[in-house]
Formats: structure tokens, C-alpha cells, sequence
């Protein structure tokens, strides 16, 4: 406003008439450029239309070179627009942000290393079967084609291929509205997964009839769409099942991600069947349950002799569905058991094991298939087999009753997760995420979870960095309470975004397991020379003191109470806090509990 007033004042009479004259010329051609514009939109503007009309609201990523404007505009158009210190946290963020909402996760990113930094988030999510979407501006085609050395060259879509579940490029403004609906559908129909959508610049600032650009742009219908399963599959498993001596229900987090909570409990709760939450499965029925078997693992598994694996893979982290852990003689012995498997993927069946009743489907659907098929007066299972689970859960209860009533000093990892356990038992709300080795081993069993989709972990990959994305996204989601238990090691992989965290003022609590290093912090250099070990780092680091650098909270807890004063009172301030927990450099083990993946330990 203030520069047109200065212009008017200077002017003399005669050429005046001439000027206004001119001056009418140019607002009308700015009128006509402006009626144009209206009329006009470009590749910014539908980029955004189109995820605002899919019901994206909120985008994780870092801005630069080409994908600053289009994030100013993201925000401008009332997006929520969370921006990171790196993009692997980005993506780590949208990810979980999919698996929490069953909406693809957005991460937005520069080109090439902006694009790559981001790409293990999107492997991960593929892995994991979390909807995601990363958007990564890229180079001009004919310049990277012809390998010309353009500003970040890369063939982002080739590179983006073998990793995500599905990957595609936009290069003309009219095809984005495509683009962006065959992203969403790809990443959360059937099984959901990680989506790369290739942006070239070129494409944002390219004009099109605003009409013209409207029509292009579609609202995906029906994007996951239900997947009933085959009545003869479902008969099929209920015979299989109701012939079990021994039956034993195993949920993963499919079935968490599938939303169809109350069906999973009254299956669970109608067959009284045992059943064994995979770590992001915990929850799903509280963890205290009288059917959890959680309790009795290496004993339920050798022994069951049908297994219903609802949303599970027999993947490692379920020993191939063979060898030892099942009662096999020997490591890729099968140990007997007949499987069930309902999962939404066909070609899952098979995968490392015979599976006798496959059932094909969305799991809300093959659970209430199965529940309406199975009628009322289910037998419950054989006594003598409930007893034994009863009798073997009761032994490890109590043993580690026993080992978390100690407390010794410095603490260690039970006796500062037996404060976590309380705090999370009086805040069933709160999201728990996890990461480290032994800081995830012992959480894991030690904090009992008790409602749907609060545990999230380091998952399939076993992957270290996921701490702050994860956490920054479900605080962003959900608005809970969200306390995030690190190991030192874990929590260094993407500990600058607790500057994100103060930025948003997010109700965030890090607790660090700061046991020294990797694995444990007493390692020492075998050759005796000056520089430590390699897995052991800075002694007593006050990693507190990043928080508060940003104006956050920072703790530094070396007993139960201590920890538990700083819990409570960052739960009920909600403000961005670290903890930083000493723990006994010496209590940890190398890898947690599968040390026996170490080549090493394989030799002996
Ligand atoms: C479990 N247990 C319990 C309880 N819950 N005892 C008492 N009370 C409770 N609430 C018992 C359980 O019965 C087991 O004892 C033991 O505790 C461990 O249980 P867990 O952790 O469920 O089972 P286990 O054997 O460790 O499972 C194997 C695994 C798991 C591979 C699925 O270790 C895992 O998910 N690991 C993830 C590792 C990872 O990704 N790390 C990140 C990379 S680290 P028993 O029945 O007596 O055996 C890179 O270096
Ligand atoms: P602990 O609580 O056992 O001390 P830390 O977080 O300190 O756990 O150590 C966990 C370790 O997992 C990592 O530091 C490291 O050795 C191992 N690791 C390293 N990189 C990765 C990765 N990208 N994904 C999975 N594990 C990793
Ligand atoms: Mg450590």
C-alpha cells in the first residue's frame, strides 16, 4: 500500500489525462492477466488441490531447492506443514503417520540427496507395510537422461523402484491430479506400502486452464478397498482350528493397522484361544489379559499345533515359522505345526512354510467372516494346555517381578523400566515409541501396553532412527502424550529434531537408556591405544542439555525416583523434555536378545 501513494503525489496536468489513460491500460491488462490467472492455475496449486481434496492435511519435510514454494504454499493454503532438521526423519514421521491413520503419510523433499536421505524411511515403510507417499522434486529429464551434470542429477524414479511399493512421475501440469490419485490408491490398497511420486521442477510453475485443471484432479474412491475373503477359505480355517488340541493365535501388526480391534478381542475373547502380540500388536487386547501368552513365548510356540496368524509374517522375527523356536530338530527343521495365515497379501502364504488354511482378505473382513462362521458354543481349548500356558506365564511373571523389585545403583535397564511401566499403566493414552538394542528388548516385555496402536517400534528392519520421526508424528496425529524410550545409540540416528520438537511444542517426553554405547558403554580398545572402543561413546553425556538448548526441558535421572518425578511431571506439563537416564554402563547385551545374529555367536 504505502509505495502507490508516494507515485501519485510528483505528477504535472496535461500528461496526467495521457498517464491515466496508460495506467487504465496497464490495471486492465493486470485485470485481464488477473482475470487470466483466475482462469489460469499451475502445477503449485493442484499439487495442492489434489491432496487437499483426497483429505491430506498435513505434510512432513524439509524444504530447498525445487520444493520451497510449493511448501510456503502448502502452508499458506492451511496445510499443516511439519518441517524436519533431516529427511530421513521426515519420512520416518509419515510413515507411522499412515500406519496411525490408514492415510497415506506425506513426505515432501528436495531432489536427489534430500530424496535419497529419505529413502530408507520409504524402504522401511514398504517393509513394514505403512502407506506413505514421498514426493521428491526432481531434475529435467533431457538434462539427467543425457547425464549433463544437471544441479542434483538423478534418476529418482529408477533408483525409487526396487524399494517402494509402487513409483511414478508427473511431467506434464494436467497429469498430476493422476499422479497423486494413483499414489494414494497404490499406498493403501491391498497391502500398504511405500509410494515415490517423481515431481520434476518443470512441472510447478506450468499453467493450465483453471477449469481444465480442476477436471483433471480426482478424489480416489473407495482407495483400500474391502477384500472379502473366500467362504470356503473361511470353513476351511474354522475346521483347521476347531480340531486344534493345542491352538494358539498369533497377532502382528497388520492386525493392529487394520482398525478392526473390537472383532480381533471377540474372536480372541469367543475361542478363548491363547494368543502372542507381536510388539506392535501389544495393545490390541490389554496386555494384562488372561489369554496373553506373551509371557509363556518359547513355550507356546514348540507346543501349539495350530497356529492362526492373524496380520503376521513368518518372517525372522517369528524364526522362519521353523527350526528350534518351533520344535524343530534342527534350524530349518519344520516343527509340525499346521498354520492358518489371514493376511491381505495371496502371495504371503508359503513364504517360509506350508500353510494349510490360507485366508485371503482384509483382516476386518476375514475376522468378522470367521466369527460369523464359527457361531455360537465355540469349545474352548483343552484344559490341560490352558494350564500349562498359565503355569509357564505365572513362572516368568514372577521372575520378573522379583528382578524388577531390586534397585540397585546405578540403575539399570529393569529397574528404570519398571518406573516406565507405571507411568504407562496410569497414562494408557500415551503413545510409547522404542528404539536401541537392549533399551528395546527390555521395554518391550517389561512395559505392558493396553490399548490398539500405542506401541511403535523399530519393526521388521529392526531399524535404529526412527525415535524422533516416529515421535514427532504421533504427537502431530493423535495430540497424546507421546514418551519415547532411546538407546543412546538409537536416539544419536535423528536426536537434532528435538529442535523440531520445541519448534511445535509438542507433548514429547525422550527418555535415553544412557548406558555409554552401543550395547553397553564398557568396552575398551584391545590394542590399548588412546581412542575408545568403537561401540562405546562419550562417558556420562548430558544429553539433557540438547532439549534444553531449545528451550525444552531437560532431566538427568540417576535413580527410579528421580525418573519417575521427571515422567510424571513431563506428562502433566506436556512440554518437549528429555530424560537422560544413567543406566549401569555394564547392563546391557550385545544385541539385545538376538545376539545370536552376530556371525560371531553363529560360530561358536
Ligand atoms: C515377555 N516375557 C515376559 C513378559 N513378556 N516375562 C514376564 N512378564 C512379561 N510381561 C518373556 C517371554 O516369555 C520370553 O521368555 C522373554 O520374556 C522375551 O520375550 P520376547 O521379548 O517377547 O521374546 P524373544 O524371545 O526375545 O523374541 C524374539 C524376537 C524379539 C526376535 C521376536 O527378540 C524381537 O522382537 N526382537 C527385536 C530385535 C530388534 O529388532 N532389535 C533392533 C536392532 S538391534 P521365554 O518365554 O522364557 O523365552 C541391532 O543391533
Ligand atoms: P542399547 O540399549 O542396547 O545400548 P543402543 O541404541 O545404544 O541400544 O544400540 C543399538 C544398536 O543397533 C545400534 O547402535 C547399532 O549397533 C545397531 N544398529 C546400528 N545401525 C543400525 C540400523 N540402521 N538399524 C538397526 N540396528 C542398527
Ligand atoms: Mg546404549
Amino acid at each position: 500500500m504505502d509505495e502507490v501513494s508516494t507515485r501519485s503525489a510528483a505528477r504535472p496536468a496535461a500528461s496526467t489525462a495521457e498517464d491515466a489513460l496508460k495506467q487504465k491500460a496497464r490495471d486492465a491488462g493486470t485485470a485481464i492477466e488477473a482475470a487470466q490467472q483466475l482462469q489460469e492455475t499451475d502445477g503449485f496449486h493442484l499439487v495442492i488441490d489434489a491432496l487437499k481434496l483426497n483429505g491430506i492435511d498435513t505434510i512432513f519435510g524439509l524444504p530447498g531447492i525445487p520444493i520451497t514454494d510449493l511448501t510456503r504454499k502448502l502452508q499458506a493454503a492451511g496445510m499443516r506443514v511439519i518441517s524436519f532438521r533431516h529427511e530421513q526423519s521426515a519420512g520416518y514421521a509419515a510413515s507411522i503417520a499412515g500406519y496411525m491413520t490408514q492415510k497415506p503419510g506425506i513426505c515432501l523433499t528436495v531432489s536427489a540427496p534430500g530424496f535419497l536421505n529419505a529413502l530408507t524411511a520409504l524402504a522401511n515403510a514398504t517393509t513394514n507395510c505403512f502407506p506413505m507417499i514421498l514426493i521428491s522434486g526432481s531434475s529435467e529429464r533431457e538434462v539427467v537422461d543425457l547425464q549433463q551434470g544437471d544441479y542434483e542429477e538423478m534418476d529418482q524414479l529408477a533408483i525409487a523402484k526396487p524399494l517402494a511399493k509402487a513409483a511414478f512421475r508427473v511431467l506434464h501440469v494436467e497429469d498430476i491430479g493422476i499422479g497423486i490419485a494413483r499414489a494414494i490408491r497404490a499406498a493403501v490398497s491391498g497391502r500398504p506400502g511405500g509410494v515415490y511420486l517423481d515431481l520434476p521442477a518443470k512441472v510447478f510453475p506450468q499453467t493450465i486452464d483453471a477449469d481444465v485443471g480442476k477436471r483433471s484432479l480426482i478424489k480416489v474412491v473407495d482407495p483400500a478397498p474391502r477384500q472379502i475373503p473366500a467362504p470356503d477359505a473361511v470353513q476351511r480355517a474354522i475346521g483347521l482350528l476347531k480340531s486344534a488340541m493345542r491352538p494358539l493365535i498369533i497377532l502382528g501388526k497388520g492386525a493392529a493397522y487394520a482398525q478392526a480391534d473390537a472383532d480381533i478381542r471377540a474372536l480372541v475373547e469367543k475361542t478363548g484361544i491363547p494368543y502372542l502380540p507381536m510388539s506392535m500388536a501389544k495393545g490390541l487386547l490389554p496386555d494384562t489379559h488372561d489369554q496373553s501368552a506373551a509371557a509363556a513365548r518359547s513355550y507356546v510356540l514348540p507346543e501349539a499345533d495350530v497356529v492362526m496368524l492373524i496380520g503376521a509374517r513368518l518372517n525372522w522375527l517369528l524364526s522362519h515359522g521353523k527350526g528350534k523356536t518351533w520344535g524343530g530338530k534342527s534350524s530349518k527343521a519344520w516343527g509340525g505345526q499346521k498354520f492358518i495365515q489371514v493376511d491381505i497379501s495371496p502371495q504371503e502364504a508359503d513364504s517360509n512354510v506350508r500353510i494349510d488354511a490360507p485366508v485371503v482378505g482384509d483382516i476386518g473382513s476375514c475376522v468378522s467372516a470367521l466369527l460369523a462362521g464359527m457361531g455360537s458354543n465355540w469349545p474352548s481349548p483343552p484344559a490341560d494346555w490352558l494350564d500349562a500356558i498359565a503355569e509357564r506365564r505365572a513362572k516368568n511373571v514372577a521372575k520378573m517381578a522379583e528382578t524388577l523389585a531390586k534397585d540397585p545403583a546405578p540403575m539399570n535397564f529393569h529397574s528404570a523400566l519398571n518406573v516406565m511401566r507405571d507411568i504407562v499403566r496410569a497414562n494408557p493414552d500415551a503413545i510409547l515409541v522404542n528404539e536401541g538394542a537392549n533399551a528395546l528388548d527390555f521395554t518391550r516385555s517389561i512395559v505392558d501396553m493396553f490399548k490398539p496402536r500405542k506401541r511403535l517400534d523399530v519393526g521388521t528392519w529392526g531399524v535404529m532412527g526412527i525415535g524422533m520421526g516416529f515421535s514427532i508424528a504421533a504427537a502431530v496425529v493423535s495430540g497424546e502424550q507421546v514418551i519415547a524410550v532411546e538407546g543412546d545409540s538409537a536416539f544419536g540416528f535423528s536426536g537434532m529434531e528435538v529442535e523440531t520438537i520445541c519448534r511445535y511444542n509438542l507433548p514429547v517426553c525422550v527418555v535415553i537408556m544412557n548406558n555409554n554405547g552401543v550395547y553397553r558403554g564398557d568396552e575398551v580398545n584391545p590394542t590399548g591405544a588412546a581412542d575408545p572402543s568403537p561401540l562405546v561413546f562419550v562417558k556420562d553425556a548430558r544429553y539433557e542439555k540438547l532439549m534444553e538448548a531449545f528451550g525444552g526441558a531437560g532431566v538427568r535421572a540417576t535413580t527410579p525416583v528421580e525418573l519417575r518425578e521427571a515422567l510424571e511431571e513431563a506428562v502433566r506439563s506436556r512440554k518437549p523434555t528429555l530424560i537422560n537416564a544413567v543406566i549401569d554402563e555394564g547392563a546391557g547385551t550385545e544385541s539385545g536378545r538376538i545376539t545370536s545374529l552376530n556371525p560371531t555367536a553363529r560360530k561358536k
